[in-house]
């Protein structure tokens, strides 16, 4: 099948391992499900950080339904993902109503400018507008960083010096979209760690400034989650919806982990839509997250690559 291969599927690939190539030993050919079977099950999807309530509701369903080899294991588990991550699923803001805003925050190192540089490509691609604001003041190279992804893609970079307020960055990045008649601004933030308040204050404070320029910026406020933290992405996502309010998640670096589960963990558990999966360094190495494609791209045989 065409794209079934797909670039998600090799973002996946450590996951994937993990819990397919389990799940195939699972039951010995011929033999039966035991109490053990499930014990194993359960220990699989944990260890993927799939979450312990969307294991045990995996679990029930699959018992449930009388699964009586791996293939209906793997069945209920497609079919009930499937089910769990579309009762969370929202897509992104498109900029029809522009400028589009993105304010783009998450703590230190966890994929924010590269997957503003990935969002940047996309939106450029579609031949339209893009400016990016470099709020991470910060950080010495942070805004050296931004400039040159934004040379790359072809977007425009509003900036002030370093150690400068990052919402004053923010108001005139607003500002500039709009006299500039930009489709898409990209707000990019400094790393902070969750348990700041200080910071988390800070993060609010251009959000305000955003807003004050009109109502309805930003449209989005992504939370960059770097996805081989494991569980700590939930600490994560739920201090930071505190202090601002959250539109999406963008679970960065996939790629690099076997721990892909969290993302159901994260959709489920805390109500916060995933919208976009970094999958790799690159410009193009971002998906949109669609329940679908990631529960076949999760739970389809390793070996079934061509
Ligand atoms: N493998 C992989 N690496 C990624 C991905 N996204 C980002 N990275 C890498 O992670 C590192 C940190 O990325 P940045 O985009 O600089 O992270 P940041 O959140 O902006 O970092 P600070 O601004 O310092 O807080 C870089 O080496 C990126 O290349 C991804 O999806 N996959
Ligand atoms: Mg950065």
């Amino acid at each position: 099948m065409a794209g079934l291969w797909s670039r998600l599927s090799t973002g996946l690939t450590k996951t994937r391992t993990a819990i397919t190539d389990r799940l195939q030993n699972l039951v010995p050919t011929g033999g039966r499900i035991q109490k053990e079977t499930w014990e194993e099950l359960e220990e699989i999807l944990i260890a993927a950080d799939v979450g312990v309530e969307v294991t045990e509701e995996l679990i029930d369903a699959a018992k449930k339904e009388r699964a009586a080899s791996v293939a209906d294991i793997k069945a209920v588990l497609a079919s009930k993902l499937e089910e769990i991550l579309e009762a969370g699923h929202d897509t992104p803001s498109t900029p029809h109503d522009s400028p589009l805003v993105i304010l783009v925050v998450g703590v230190n190192g966890a994929g924010k400018t590269t997957t503003i540089a990935k969002l940047a490509a996309r939106y450029r691609k579609e031949g339209k507008k893009v400016l990016l604001a470099a709020c991470d003041t910060f950080r010495a190279a942070a805004g050296e960083q931004l400039l040159v992804w934004a040379n790359r893609v072809g977007a425009e970079v509003i900036a002030h010096q370093e150690g400068s307020d990052p919402a004053a960055v923010a108001y005139d990045g607003a500002q500039a979209a709009l006299a500039r008649r930009a489709d898409v601004l990209i707000v990019d933030t400094a790393g902070r760690l969750q348990t700041k308040k200080n910071l988390m204050q800070e993060l609010a404070k251009i959000h305000r400034v955003l807003a004050k320029t009109r109502p309805d910026f930003p449209q989005e406020t992504l939370l960059v989650v770097d996805a081989t933290t494991g569980q700590n992405a939930m600490s994560q996502a739920r201090l930071f919806k505190e202090a601002i309010p959250l539109t999406g998640i963008v679970l960065a670096k996939l790629d690099g982990t076997a721990k892909g589960g969290i993302a159901i963990a994260i959709q489920r558990e805390l109500g916060i839509p995933i919208k976009w999966l970094g999958i790799g360094e690159g410009m193009d190495d971002l998906e949109d997250f669609e329940p679908k494609a990631f529960v076949a791209a999760l739970l389809e045989n390793s070996t079934e690559k061509p």
